[in-house]
């Protein structure tokens, strides 16, 4: 067995940090490789990604011959591998599962781009605008009900990659949020997957690391 995950700087990556999370709790052993995707080395090094991988950008998934180049597709992948545990064997669930994964992939509301991963590590968090508040409130809203229908702990019950897929989202959005009253079953389960050994195995190191300042950060 030959499989080499590619993956980004740990306080800059939030779909390496996807990718590395689903192979982790399925139990798939994998290498890692980082890439130091911080200004300026990023272009050099993900130039060298590209002359295997058509994106040339992280996570990169090397599976002996099989070149697996994007987040999602390694998360599907790694639950392929552990038989399926990490969605819900129901169909309806299974699909309602891949709608959260899907909104995630594809910017969650844009909130991704406005409050970047990087944000969750800077000591001092800045006001959130309306928008983002209006938007994370929106997201908010949405897993309170998916938590009190399933019953908790997590999204689907047991832990399925929507979770997975949204704890870099997590992170960022309730270390800007001052008051996350409205949304208990939120708040206890955040808590529950921030507390994972794989994630706090992650998200140490993350914190370990000089921050990846953007002035765009400030409005
Ligand atoms: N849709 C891709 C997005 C990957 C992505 O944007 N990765 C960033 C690092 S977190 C990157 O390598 N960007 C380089 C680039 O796009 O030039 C996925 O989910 O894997």
């Amino acid at each position: 067995m030959n499989r080499i995950l590619y993956t980004g700087t740990k306080n800059a990556s939030s779909w390496a940090f996807r990718a590395w999370l689903a192979l982790r709790e399925a139990g798939i052993e994998f290498e890692e490789h980082v890439v130091d995707i911080r200004r300026p080395q990023r272009y050099a090094n993900l130039n060298r990604i590209a002359k295997f991988s058509p994106p040339g950008a992280v996570p990169v998934l090397v599976d002996d011959a099989t070149v697996i180049f994007d987040s999602l597709a390694i998360m599907e992948y790694a639950n392929d591998l552990a038989g399926g545990i990490l969605l819900p064997a129901d169909p309806k669930q299974r699909a309602r599962a891949r709608a959260f994964l899907a909104w995630q992939h594809a910017g969650l509301s844009n909130l991704c781009p406005l409050l970047s991963f990087e944000s969750a590590f800077y000591p001092d968090k800045r006001d959130m605008t309306f928008d983002e508040k209006h938007q994370s409130a929106r997201a908010y809203d949405c897993w309170e009900q998916q938590l009190q229908e399933s019953g908790g702990p997590y999204l689907f019950g047991d832990l399925s990659l929507a979770d997975i897929a949204l704890v870099p989202s997590v992170l960022r959005l309730t270390t800007h949020t001052k008051d996350m009253s409205r949304w208990p079953a939120v708040q206890g389960w955040a808590a529950q997957l921030l507390s994972r050994a794989a994630v706090r195995e992650w998200l140490e190191e993350a914190n370990s690391l000089p921050v990846v300042w953007y002035g765009s950060y400030l409005p």
